[in-house]
């Protein structure tokens, strides 16, 4: 299968598994619900979701044994666009093609709709029904792992140090710690979910960390690098929002050129770090060179 219907038919398996997770719009509450539902179901690219897949199988695993974990990893990638999007964040007016939360349900509601997305995700890690057939220890390491790269030492920390470095000289290696924490983070833990669902070994899973931790760094870089030569239409959120804030990004201290070379070099440190796994890890692979020449 060539990464393009690959990527396609993982995205409709992980839309099908949300349908089936995420509470109706008409359950009660209805406006919290439908808050909800309405950013995760406004076409993101399930990437994080898609990786977790791609991870699994690469250790001879199916989707179907990481599919409720790949939502819960969505619904807090989601969480964070909400929250990031809101007036005393980012405050921003788009995002994945149409209008924030906040600016369709209100302030209070869309924080709420955070809140719940990111407490319900942990409900469904812990799903014993979906777990089954995990060892319970591997079931906890899973979320103790995802809690660790969401919280304060992961992408909350991360968007922290962000938000304090907007409009200031930073230096290097404050530069990196923004990028692995607020983004890569989540990519890392994705990948290691898949692992570790897929009943890795620890070389398989060491191999997978080195992978996850040079792929989310490149998404970052990709990502700074569109929000100056991006186009907005495909993108469904502004563009040059980065710059306009005084952001801390790569473009901004290397220049453009050096920017893509870091990316690049990101991509290959990802792609050879799969080398012990063999030709099963080929997918993965292409979802490297995916993140870094995407165009949305
Ligand atoms: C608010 C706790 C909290 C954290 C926010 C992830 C994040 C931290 C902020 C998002 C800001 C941002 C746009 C960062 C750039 C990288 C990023 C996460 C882009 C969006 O991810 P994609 O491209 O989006 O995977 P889709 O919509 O395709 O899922």
């Amino acid at each position: 299968m060539n990464i393009k219907d690959y990527l396609q038919n993982r995205s409709a398996l992980v839309d099908r598994a949300l349908e089936r997770w995420m509470p109706g719009e008409e359950v009660l509450p209805r406006s919290l619900h439908q808050a909800m539902r309405y950013s995760v179901f406004a076409g993101g690219k399930r990437l994080r979701p898609i990786l977790m897949i791609a991870a699994c199988e690469s250790l001879g695993g199916h989707a179907g044994q990481v599919l409720h974990a790949a939502c819960a990893m969505e619904m807090i990638h989601t969480y964070s666009l909400i929250h990031d999007d809101l007036p005393a964040m980012d405050d921003d007016d788009f995002r994945r093609g149409r209008p924030t939360n906040h600016k369709v349900y209100g302030e209070a509601t869309a924080i709420l709709a955070g809140d719940a997305l990111l407490t319900e995700a942990f409900r469904i890690l812990a799903d014993a029904e979906a777990n089954r057939s995990v060892p319970p220890a591997t079931v906890i390491k899973v979320i103790e792992l995802v809690a660790r790269y969401a919280g304060s030492q992961g992408m909350v920390g991360g968007q922290v140090v962000d938000m304090e470095s907007e409009g200031k000289e930073i230096d290097f290696p404050t530069l990196e710690y923004i990028h692995t924490h607020k983004t890569g983070g989540l990519i890392l833990a994705s990948v290691q979910v898949g692992a570790l669902l897929g009943g890795a070994n620890d070389s398989q899973v060491a191999a997978i960390k080195r992978f996850g931790g040079a792929a989310g760094l490149a998404f970052q870089v990709a990502d700074d690098i569109l929000d100056v030569v991006g186009d907005q239409q495909h993108l469904g959120k502004n563009v040059g929002s980065d710059q306009a804030r005084g952001k801390a990004t790569y473009p901004a201290q290397l220049g453009l050129d050096e920017a893509q070379q870091r990316a690049d070099e990101l991509c290959g440190i990802a792609i050879s770090a799969l080398a012990p796994l063999g030709k099963s890890a080929e997918i993965l692979q292409e979802l490297a060179r995916y993140i870094v020449n995407r165009d949305s």
